[in-house]
């Protein structure tokens, strides 16, 4: 069974993957408002994935025998100046949240909770990707090129996220 403290630091995890998933609803809005249909489509589909990962760790914490404490969810931003920004502010945003989720394994580390532990590897893995991928986004933008005809393109390519 989890320990209080370790059930704290879950609950307040999964607010942040559900402000995860807030924020980048917040970002396809901003997109779709602007056109870039492929940049909405690929935030729209991020903020699915976002609330999948606080469905798994919300399912977590009840298997193990504690009940998850829901808590208010932050504002998401609202200003954005464009596609590329939506990116940049993505990429900053994943590492803040690859910081918490070694937060999470380091105290399951020192609770001595193998448990828990091997439950956040499938976190700490996720978190590899949610930083390559944006990463990698930035990469085709910056050799696409900023202008409208490269945004163009890489909206093109956004918009076949599944
Ligand atoms: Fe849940 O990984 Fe992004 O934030």
């Amino acid at each position: 069974m989890l320990s209080k403290k370790m059930t704290d630091a879950l609950d307040e995890q999964i607010n942040k993957e559900i402000y995860s998933a807030y924020f980048y609803l917040g970002m396809s809005a901003y997109a779709a408002s602007k056109g870039l249909a492929g940049f909405a489509n690929w935030f729209y589909k991020q903020w699915n994935e976002e609330i999948f990962h606080a469905k798994k760790m919300f399912d977590y914490v009840h298997a193990e025998g504690q009940r998850v404490t829901l808590k208010a969810i932050d504002n998401p931003p609202q200003d954005f100046t464009s596609g590329p920004d939506l990116f940049e502010k993505t990429l900053a945003h994943e590492k803040k949240v690859t910081g918490l989720i070694n937060n999470l394994v380091k105290l399951a580390q020192e609770e001595n909770d193998k448990t828990t532990e091997d439950f956040l590897q499938w976190y700490v893995k996720e978190q590899k990707e949610e930083e390559a991928t944006p990463a990698g986004i930035l990469e085709k933008i910056s050799k696409a090129g900023k202008d409208e005809k490269g945004i163009s393109e890489v909206d093109g390519e956004l918009v076949k996220r599944k």
